[in-house]
């Protein structure tokens, strides 16, 4: 502005002088320091509210990288062990083992079952009245055997030997040289000497209505039934019986007619005769029943053998027995 003005009013100055001046009022009319530094100064002040972005959103974006991480670092050491026990069986082991028991505790079988009411699904059997029937199973049946023991081998089951006093583990009980079955079958004792009807084991009846007699083991219970029925049973529990009913032959039929003529449908089994010819008889085919008439063809009696539980094959030596010594006319 002025300065060139000043320069040439003063132009007799020596120049050290003029320097000096000049340097002077270089100095003084130079512009403020506050003002002549606010060049950068201001660039600073100016800056300034972009530095506080910058470091707000490094610290936003650090933040949530921290919370990733707080996340990730959860999920790896506590959700993921949780969910795949497997992963990391080492750090985990006792949750494994914790979460492995308390699985067996809630996967009982029996706790299971017992939380449903069997009053509610009366079709569904539960766990206990398995138990029940399974220790009902497990309960032996008392005496009553559906084999047939024969210790001996002889043909007699060791419940007839025990009837009749024979030894159930000699063929030959009383050592006479006949085997037992061959005695019974001959009306002898196979217990002693004598015939059947002679053993301390027997014993007779006579029906006094109709007058036959049989001959039954004691150990066993008889009863007489309205005077036409015989029943003879195991005395203990009435399990086994043989029983004797009578009935009229209206038509005089001989026993193989009447048996024709009121079983057509069935099969005759084997036929017998008394060894006094006092009745002819034949067997169901099943041996569980036998028919017989006496000679006057005026009766038949009809002979059955049966068991409520078990084998009655137990007693069919003694059934046959039975029938053997039956007298249809005893008193005659
Ligand atoms: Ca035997
Ligand atoms: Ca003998």
């Amino acid at each position: 502005m002025n300065f060139k003005g000043k320069k040439q009013e003063k132009i007799g100055e020596s120049n050290e002088e003029l320097s000096k001046r000049l340097n002077s009022d270089f100095v003084v009319h130079n512009m403020p320091s506050p003002l002549s530094s606010s060049s950068e100064t201001n660039k600073a002040n100016f800056s300034a509210p972009q530095n506080h972005k910058k470091t707000g959103i490094i610290i936003i974006i650090g933040g949530i990288l921290l919370i990733i991480g707080l996340i990730y670092g959860a999920y790896i050491l506590i959700i993921k062990p949780s969910l795949n026990p497997s992963v990391n069986p080492e750090e985990n082991l006792e949750t494994v083992n914790e979460q492995a028991s308390t699985t067996e505790n809630t996967l009982t079988p029996n706790q299971e079952l017992t939380v449903i009411p069997s009053s509610t699904l009366p079709g569904i059997e539960v766990s206990t009245s398995t138990v029940a029937s399974t220790t009902e199973l497990e309960t032996p049946t008392s005496t009553i055997s559906s084999m047939v023991v024969d210790s001996d081998s002889d043909g007699l089951s060791d419940e007839e030997e025990k009837l009749l006093g024979a030894d159930s583990t000699k063929i030959d009980s009383d050592g006479d040289g006949n085997a037992d079955l061959i005695e019974i079958k001959n009306n002898y004792n196979p217990a002693g000497t004598g015939r059947l009807a002679s053993s301390s084991y027997l014993a007779s009846f006579t029906n006094p209505l109709l007058k036959y007699s049989i001959l039954y083991p004691k150990d066993w219970t008889l009863k007489n039934l309205n005077g036409n029925e015989t029943v003879l049973t195991t005395s203990v529990d009435e399990n086994y019986f043989i029983q004797v009913i009578h009935q009229n032959n209206t038509n005089n039929l001989s026993i193989l007619d009447w048996f024709q003529t009121e079983f057509p449908e069935q099969q005759m089994g084997e036929a017998r005769s008394a060894a006094d010819g006092s009745w002819s008889g034949v067997y169901s085919e099943d041996k569980k029943a036998f028919y017989l008439n006496d000679q006057a063809k005026a009766n038949i009696y009809v002979f059955s053998i049966g068991a409520v539980e078990g084998n009655s094959a137990n007693f069919t030596n003694l059934f046959e027995l039975i029938i053997d010594n039956f007298k249809p006319n005893a008193t005659k």
